[in-house]
């Protein structure tokens, strides 16, 4: 995919499954969308997480409403499920199985992967991911199994060594820290709970956007 377009739809790129919400999480989505989150990506892990049949009906039920807002619909890592969703795009972290025979199944899917160094990040565009999450850029309790926090110097070692590939940044990001993470080298942030955790999504979503378009026009 272009990349300037890909760049705009990661502003505020929101990831969630039910164990991440306060509220339903077709609800929460819904108000993410209206604050102006930019794209979603479906993450359905961790203990008690749904079985197959519940997690397949929340899928196609949260792909209608990015469908009926025009924002795009990412599964993270589940081949299959985006496969038969026929989902805008997947998204694998370094263990999820291999990238060159990822994309190959899914020549014109939207194509994320978690990388953590620039030699990652290399191999990633090598295969053809269209996009990088790089992080945890702060300490996130959302996830258990994190790398050790990076802080900026990572989204800036990426864009030191020429990569003009989009980026995202991912873990504890919030309102307060969105603007340092574009000036550091990202394109947009992505969060879990500070939209899915707040009591009023569609307001976390907003500020979000503003901070991450003011650090846009600041480079
Ligand atoms: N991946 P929150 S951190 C899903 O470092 C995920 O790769 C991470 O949640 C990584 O916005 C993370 O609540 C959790 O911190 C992000």
């Amino acid at each position: 995919m272009e990349y300037n377009t890909l760049k705009l739809q990661l502003k505020v790129y929101f990831i969630m499954g039910s164990l991440n919400c306060r509220a339903e999480p077709e609800l929460v989505l819904e108000q993410a969308l209206k604050g102006g989150a930019t794209l979603f990506q479906y993450r359905e892990k961790g203990e008690g997480c749904l079985s197959p049949d519940q997690k397949n009906a929340l899928a196609l039920s949260l792909q209608k409403i990015c469908g009926k807002n025009h924002v795009p619909f990412i599964i993270n890592d589940d081949i299959d499920l985006m496969i038969s969703l026929n989902a805008d795009g997947l998204h694998i972290g370094q263990e999820d199985g291999d990238l060159n025979q990822i994309r190959s199944s899914i020549p014109d899917k939207i194509l994320g992967v978690s990388v953590h160094n620039v030699e990652e990040a290399e191999d990633a565009l090598r295969a053809g991911a269209d996009y990088l999450g790089v992080g945890p850029i702060f300490d996130t309790s959302t996830k258990m199994d994190t790398r050790d926090v990076m802080g900026f110097s990572v989204l800036k070692e990426l864009r030191a060594a020429g990569i003009t590939a989009p980026i995202v940044g991912i873990g504890g990001i919030s309102e307060e820290n969105a603007f340092e993470v574009i000036e550091a080298g990202a394109d947009g942030v992505s969060v879990i709970s500070a939209i899915s955790q707040h009591v009023n999504p569609e307001k976390a979503a907003s500020g979000l956007l503003e901070r991450v378009e003011k650090g846009l026009e600041s480079k």
